[in-house]
């Protein structure tokens, strides 16, 4: 982090991958962030936010305390009891006199629309903060900013670190939420440093300074490297990330296959994953198999306008367009034969998935069908709907890249149709 005056940093040329900016931009406390965004009265207390908890009730768990609330030993995935024995309720405090209201705390439950709604408009600022970005979780996200900005040092300081900044304070003035971001050459030691001196961090780490930034940092602050893994590189005698670097990769490889490669890799700073969106399917499909053979045309046509209008439903709800159309039908003993139609441009448009297949469907006429599939393919998103597919509830869905093996009326059903 040593200014120099113009010019790029040592290191900075070694290689295309570590002239590579990248922000990783995580909101503090995000659902307590949230809840004071709408009650600016919880602004400096102590605020913790409880799933499955209600008003007074000691049930549930802590979804996320405020930073104030974590002082007093609250901390996420707590029972509310226990978070409620160590920061009693606000309004308790103020009724009971052998309680004290500065030692109390404001509780709320979960409002997770509303948290998304608040996620949707940090994303919309981070979209237009950069090229390229891969949304992590619903408060979370990485940018590679390259193109907008560059590793020089201007006054002391790098050109990267003011547009970190930049990004950090339009969260701030045009949401109103605290984020914490780091500056890196590479995302896992972007990733680092957000999280480095949270909250309302702002870390950055120069090419070439990757390895030395790493080095005394405890080892499981090596992106990857969960408590599992922390414990048995530590029987190892591997305790901080600097050791990791130094071990020799013949062992970690021996223990932990190609993640011992990759782990041993991003302690010494080095990681060329690129930033792209992730969670995006590449198509969606549904299938359904019908517990015999059938050529009854009534029925197959059914079945496809039913799983037509079921992926249409889907694509709405992803905000994605289709260009191609295409269905799949296994006739026996077990042909996998598929046909699809493009169309000249990309359409949300259930009744057309609706025809194209129908139409499809005919080549096999008479023929008898074990199973039938509709997907629509060659996807785009809308830009709006971006956030909604990789948050903590849509991750998992949207990083298929095709059937999601839901069954249709009650037959069995298989994944993706990509023969
Ligand atoms: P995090 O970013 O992990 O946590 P945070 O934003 O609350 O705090 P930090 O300042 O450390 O970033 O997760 C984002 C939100 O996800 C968090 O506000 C609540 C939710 N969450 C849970 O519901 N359960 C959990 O166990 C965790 C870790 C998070
Ligand atoms: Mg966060």
């Amino acid at each position: 982090m040593a200014g120099r005056e113009g010019g790029t940093l040592p290191g900075a040329d070694d290689t295309d991958a570590e002239t590579r900016i990248v922000c990783h931009v995580d909101i503090d406390c995000f659902y307590a962030s949230c809840e004071r965004l709408r009650d600016p009265d919880l602004h400096g207390e102590p605020v913790v936010v409880g799933m499955g908890y209600e008003s007074g009730e000691p049930h549930g768990a802590v979804a996320t305390a405020s930073y104030e609330a974590r002082e007093f030993g609250v901390e996420s995935a707590q029972a509310i009891s226990q978070a409620l024995d160590r920061l009693p309720r606000m309004e308790a405090a103020r009724e009971d006199p052998a309680l004290d209201p500065a030692e109390a705390g404001y509780y709320r439950p979960v409002d997770l629309e509303y948290y998304r709604e608040v996620a949707d408009r940090i994303k919309a600022i981070l979209r237009e903060c950069a090229d390229r970005i891969r949304e992590v979780s619903v408060d979370e996200a990485y940018l590679d900013v390259t193109e907008r900005t560059a590793w020089t040092v201007v006054d002391g300081r790098t050109l990267a670190e003011g547009y970190a900044r930049h990004v950090k304070e339009r969260i701030a003035r045009e949401v109103g939420v605290p984020a914490s971001v780091g500056v890196a050459p590479n995302m896992s030691a972007a990733k680092v440093a957000s999280d480095h001196d949270k909250p309302d961090g702002l870390v950055v780490v120069e090419p070439g300074e990757v390895q030395d930034f790493f080095a005394p940092l405890p080892v499981d602050a090596v992106h990857g490297v969960g408590p599992v893994t922390a414990r048995e590189l530590r029987e190892m005698d591997i305790e901080t990330a600097g050791d990791l670097a130094a071990a020799a990769p013949g062992p970690l490889q021996e223990r932990f296959g190609e993640r011992g490669r990759t782990l041993h890799d991003r302690a010494r700073g080095h990681d060329d994953r690129e930033v792209t969106p992730k969670g995006r399917p590449k198509s969606l499909s549904r299938e359904s198999a019908f517990t015999e053979a059938t050529d009854d045309a009534d029925r197959q046509r059914e079945t496809i306008g039913g799983l037509a209008a079921d992926v249409a439903d889907r694509a709405e709800g992803k905000g994605a367009l289709y260009r191609t159309i295409g269905i799949k039908a296994v006739t026996p003993p077990y042909d996998v034969n598929t046909r699809e139609r493009s169309l000249p441009g990309p359409v949300a448009d259930p009744d057309l998935v609706r025809e194209v297949a129908l139409d499809l469907l005919t080549e096999f006429a008479g023929d008898p069908v074990r199973k039938l599939g509709v997907r629509v393919s060659n996807l785009q998103f809308a830009a709006a709907e971006q956030s909604r597919l990789d948050g903590w509830d849509g991750g998992a869905d949207g990083a298929t890249t095709g059937g999601d093996g839901a069954s249709s009326r009650g037959q069995s059903s298989l994944g993706d149709f990509d023969a």
